[in-house]
């Protein structure tokens, strides 16, 4: 039976300390316990703290972590003092008391002294096995624990990918990757372990990364007032302080820790179709075609285990697809990307010697007959890259190939393997790869349970499937990545998983698996993508339409109302099920849903400047208002809307049959996307919500950068048209970042930021843009600015000349509904627009 958390109870569990002595070095101090344990905290930043304990031994020099993307900071200055009570560290920002008896840590803002978070009893270990016979793996290790004092005001967030709601205070959480078809709200452990949170308390945030990747419990006082706590099955109690106060900033460092998120190409925010059982060749070319004539936006059409020789990976079905390459060519034609699925499970096919397929030596065995030999299976066992029991055996599962083997991605030369197969792919002008299935899944036992004996070389440590399940997705993404990489070094790699580890931002995008199609399904949309995003994972999505079950029209539209605004935005469908394409419901409904994705187009150069700072910064573009407003108390429980970056709110309708809604707005000026009415923020308001239009509102003070109606990434130069929306004093700002879209080149500098500022005071208004940043040359082209008023300008000044009134399509100025619409040359230097 697996245990839940709640039935844990660890106030039972032996307790580290007191402390004895101490050691310093430059970076860290070590506490000696009287039991013999050892707590290293590492000052890694100034709000960046390290927490390590070994219990009832010296700790150990093996020190690794597959999430980890740097262990090389810059000297944090700190000082130590003591007392017979205490120690304190104190860093710029924070300050660590450790009361040595009973060994109790605090954490304080080094400024105000105010506890942010403290322990509400020592660290924790099951000396006695008193919790064995409640693991889900009574052999995996002993059981961790750290316990922290719960504020009466205190809410949880984060912890990846949950099916719960933004707030997580008071739940209780497992972390055990799971492939759980058709799940709903409660359903728990899910497909990814992200052991990071963050706890906010009277607008100020701390956030704590327990790096462990053995089963983990997260309990944000499900059954206790007083306590929040978190521990796992085995391994380390090893946690990462992060004090803010500011999330942004909590997020920010977490990137530093464990890695940033890399540019994907531009078309990978472009619209994307899915469909379980998409062939032969003819009915995607049919479906691109579709999506054509019908004048639908489209840039990537993926290809689910159906493509594959008998569900070989990296092999294809020719009797499907005779001619994968000419096939992609033909839709890179029309402006569209071919993704194909790979799964882990390896068909196990032994054979005798003899009957090796002459194919195994071609140039291009992937499209090869595999029916004697097939040649992944056969590299794979010579070069001893596969899983295998503690017994010695190969660990044979049984996923869609029937029996099937597991690489150890563990080991490096398994992973360079695994990324140079990718090459099946790419040489038949594949785009990007999707990893499914790598929780990892296997339908002998969905539970984990026939894989506990699985050992993983684990760098030598021959570690056990308990350490090693949860980040068995992050390696085989990174393994994908790497190969992406480096088979095609020019042009950025684009993967898509449904399984991970914290760290997956560095390698692979992310959905959120098997969903269903309801409406409650389409309600955990929202808190699950903005939870993805304040956990380390931006780039996030949900099949549009959800994947199982029955959908409508009214469904479907409504999902893209969600949808048209998050990172990755692809209408899928399971095999067995009801067609839910955007034209299968009819005209009324197509013609919404083409609305919204050809807003998602025009949309494009706000959305990438968002993920640009995503990428660079760790701030996910898909975010809850608490992420903004952080000091409103109204934001912390609201998962109904959402922002993207700091400028667009989104409230969309989750429900059947409704067509008005309540939308909170924070303070300041706001303004109705579609009709520009303006609205003062601080209160809810009531606005209409017909099918077609989805409730947004322009955040007061911002500049959209909008770009050109298009149908795919490509289609059209992106002529900038920035939208001014002042604030209460009339002013105005914003950056737009664009670079080439496909080279990893940005990182080299290649890149456009433009900074805009507007300021409209009485009559006088002015536009100042600044000399573009960075190398990136974009093609000849006008950029324009949009202002609502109703007044006709006497002058339009562009450096203290006057310009003249437009022609149609040319520089100059013109009055176009209600806006007056300023048209430049891009010549790439700064400008400075005066209207009298
Ligand atoms: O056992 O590849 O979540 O998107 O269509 C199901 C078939 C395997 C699960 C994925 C889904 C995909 C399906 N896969």
């Amino acid at each position: 039976m697996a245990v839940c958390a709640n039935s844990q109870d660890i106030t039972g569990l032996e307790k580290i300390g007191p402390v004895v002595s101490f050691t310093k070095s430059v970076n860290a101090v070590t506490l000696n316990c009287a039991d013999g344990s050892q707590v290293k905290l590492t000052m890694l930043a100034p709000d960046l703290i390290r927490v390590r304990a070994s219990f009832a031994k010296s700790m150990s020099p093996h020190d690794h972590s597959w999430a980890i993307a740097r262990d090389n900071w810059d000297t944090t200055q700190w000082t130590l003092t003591e007392s017979p009570e205490s120690i304190s560290i104190t860093t710029e920002e924070v300050e660590v008391v450790i009361h040595r008896s009973p060994l109790l840590i605090s954490f304080r803002d080094a400024r105000t002294r105010e506890v942010i978070n403290a322990d509400e009893r020592p660290m924790m270990y099951d000396a006695k096995g008193t919790l064995a016979g409640m693991m889900f793996d009574p052999n995996a290790g002993m059981f961790v624990a750290a316990a922290k004092k719960l504020g009466f005001d205190e809410h949880f967030y984060g912890l990846g990918e949950k099916a719960a709601r933004l707030d997580k205070r008071r739940g209780s959480f497992v972390n055990w990757n799971s492939d759980t078809p058709g799940y709903t709200e409660g359903k728990d452990p899910i497909y990814q372990t992200i052991p990071f949170y963050l706890g906010l308390e009277h607008g100020s945030a701390y956030g704590i990364f327990f790096d462990n990747s053995y089963r983990s419990y997260f309990n944000f006082g499900s059954n206790s007032q007083e306590r929040a706590w978190f521990g796992a099955e085995g391994g380390e109690m090893n946690y990462y302080f992060f004090y803010g106060p500011a999330i942004k900033k909590i997020l920010s460092r977490y990137a530093d820790l464990t890695g940033h998120m890399p540019l994907p190409p531009l078309w990978a925010l472009g619209n994307q179709q899915s469909r379980w059982g998409y062939y032969p060749d003819t009915m995607v070319e049919r479906v691109v075609s579709e999506y054509r004539q019908r004048d639908l936006p489209l840039d990537v059409v993926h290809l689910d285990i159906d493509y594959m020789n008998g569900y070989r990976v990296f092999t294809w079905n020719t009797q499907r697809f005779p001619r994968p390459k000419e096939m992609s060519e033909q839709l890179i034609k029309q402006g569209v990307k071919v993704i194909t699925i790979v799964d882990p499970g390896v068909k196990y096919q032994p054979h005798p010697p003899v009957a090796r397929e002459p194919a195994s030596n071609s140039r291009n065995p992937e499209l090869e007959p595999q029916d004697k030999s097939y040649y992944v299976f056969d590299q794979g066992l010579e070069k001893n890259y596969f899983q295998h029991r503690k017994d010695g055996k190969l660990f044979i599962p049984k996923v869609w190939p029937g029996e099937s083997v597991f690489v150890d991605y563990t080991l490096p030369e398994a992973r360079t393997w695994w990324g140079d197969l990718h090459r099946a792919y790419l040489d038949n002008g594949v785009a990007g790869i999707w990893n499914d299935m790598n929780e990892p899944s296997d339908f002998v036992d969905q539970t984990g349970k026939n894989q506990l004996d699985v050992i993983s070389y684990d760098e030598g440590e021959r570690s056990s499937h308990a350490k090693n399940r949860n980040v068995f997705a992050l390696l085989m993404a990174r393994a994908t990545y790497e190969g992406l990489a480096r088979l095609r070094p020019n042009l950025r790699p684009y993967v898509i998983t449904r399984a991970a580890y914290a760290g997956i931002q560095r390698y692979s995008t992310m959905w959120t698996g098997d969903t269903n199609s309801t409406w409650d399904s389409l309600a955990l949309n929202i808190p699950m993508f903005t939870t993805l995003g304040l956990s380390g994972e931006p780039f996030i999505g949900s099949d549009v339409g959800g994947f199982m079950g029955r959908g409508n029209g009214e469904l479907l539209v409504r999902s893209y109302q969600v949808s048209f605004l998050a990172p990755f935005c692809r209408n899928h469908k399971v095999i067995d099920s009801y067609d839910q394409e955007p034209w299968r419901f009819g005209k009324y409904y197509e013609d919404i849903i083409r609305k919204y994705l050809k807003l998602r187009y025009r949309l494009l150069p706000f959305l990438y400047t968002t993920l640009e700072e995503a990428h660079r910064t760790g701030v996910p573009l898909f975010r809850p208002l608490v992420l903004n407003y952080q000091n409103d108390a109204s934001t912390y429980n609201l998962d109904d809307e959402f922002m993207i970056g700091d400028d667009l709110l989104v409230a969309p309708v989750l429900r059947p049959d409704v067509t008005r809604r309540m939308v909170y707005l924070p303070e300041g000026k706001w303004y109705d996307y579609w009709t520009n009415k303006e609205y003062k923020g601080g209160s809810v308001v009531s606005v209409d919500a017909p099918l077609e239009t989805v409730p947004m509102f322009v955040r007061g003070g911002s500049i959209l950068p909008l770009g050109p109606e298009m149908n795919y990434v490509g289609e059209k130069i992106p002529e900038p048209s920035f939208v001014i929306y002042p604030d209460e004093r009339g002013e105005a700002a914003t950056s737009l970042y664009e670079d080439d879209g496909l080279t990893p080149e940005y990182a080299n500098g290649v890149y456009r930021r433009t900074s805009l500022r507007f300021s409209g005071k009485q009559k006088q208004i002015q536009i100042s843009i600044s000399a573009p940043e960075g190398k990136f040359r974009p093609q000849p082209r006008t950029i324009s600015f949009v202002i609502s008023t109703t007044l006709s300008p006497g002058t339009v000044l562009l450096d203290r000349q006057p310009i003249p009134r437009a022609a149609d399509g040319g520089t100059g100025w013109f009055k176009s509904g209600g806006n007056l619409v300023i048209r430049i040359p891009d010549d790439g230097r700064a400008h400075n627009i005066e209207i009298q």
